[in-house]
């Protein structure tokens, strides 16, 4: 077993974490942070650039921080598991886009709509478009299917389908036909499920 240990909170942005480490281990080796009870605070001394969010993952003497660079490390230290597209490989800068897209295009994108400024900033001067845009373009992506990259289940595929889970069950994201399918589909994965049910079980503990 991996000397894996996954700084989580159920349900927040790690459970993408706990997702992944589902499909590359089946880990176990499951630290729980309840961010409620103030713990995560309490750990800033893991790593100062996690702020004391979670998730943050370590690995060995390694740590690292940030859900979408946890899931792309995570895709290739297990290459196995056919989750990346490894360097050298045609597709792998599209892979890279979708990974980046999550929190940098993506998630801005959806925090502009949910809290919206008093003054719109310039928009050349932000790295992400107006919502339904970002959104329109995801949409495209997923028309052929069955996933972001076609025919191959990847890591970027964990990153979008939380984001687009949360934000539907949050009601940030409207229920588009290619999201609700997507989300399913993914969703079906037998390390989705052991994620969700490990999750829900970590939630009833924490509560
Ligand atoms: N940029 C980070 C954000 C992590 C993050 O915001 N985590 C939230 C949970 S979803 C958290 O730890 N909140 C607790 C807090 O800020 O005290 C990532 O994408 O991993």
């Amino acid at each position: 077993m991996p000397n894996l240990t996954l700084y989580h909170a159920s349900p927040s942005r790690s459970s993408i974490v706990l997702w992944m480490l589902e499909e590359v281990v089946q880990a176990d080796a499951i630290k729980l942070q309840r961010t409620s009870a103030g713990d995560n605070r309490k750990r800033e001394s893991v790593d100062p650039a996690a702020m004391g969010k979670v998730p943050t993952l370590r690995h060995g003497d390694a740590v690292i921080t940030e859900a979408a660079a946890i899931c792309t490390y995570l895709a290739d230290e297990f290459p196995a598991k056919k989750l990346n597209v490894p360097v050298g490989t045609p597709k792998r800068g599209e892979y890279l886009k979708w990974l980046f897209f999550g929190p940098s295009v993506i998630e801005p994108a959806m925090t502009d709509r949910a809290f919206p400024r008093k003054e719109d900033p310039r928009a050349a001067s932000l790295g992400w478009r107006d919502f339904d845009t970002v959104l329109d373009i995801v949409s495209k992506a997923l028309t052929k299917g069955p996933h972001l990259m076609g025919e191959q289940f990847t890591a970027a595929d964990i990153v979008i389908g939380s984001g687009l889970r949360y934000g539907m069950m949050f009601k940030l994201v409207p229920e588009r036909k290619e999201f609700t399918d997507y989300v399913a589909r993914i969703g079906a994965r037998p390390a989705a499920q052991r994620a969700e049910a490990k999750d829900k079980e970590l939630a009833a503990k924490a509560a």
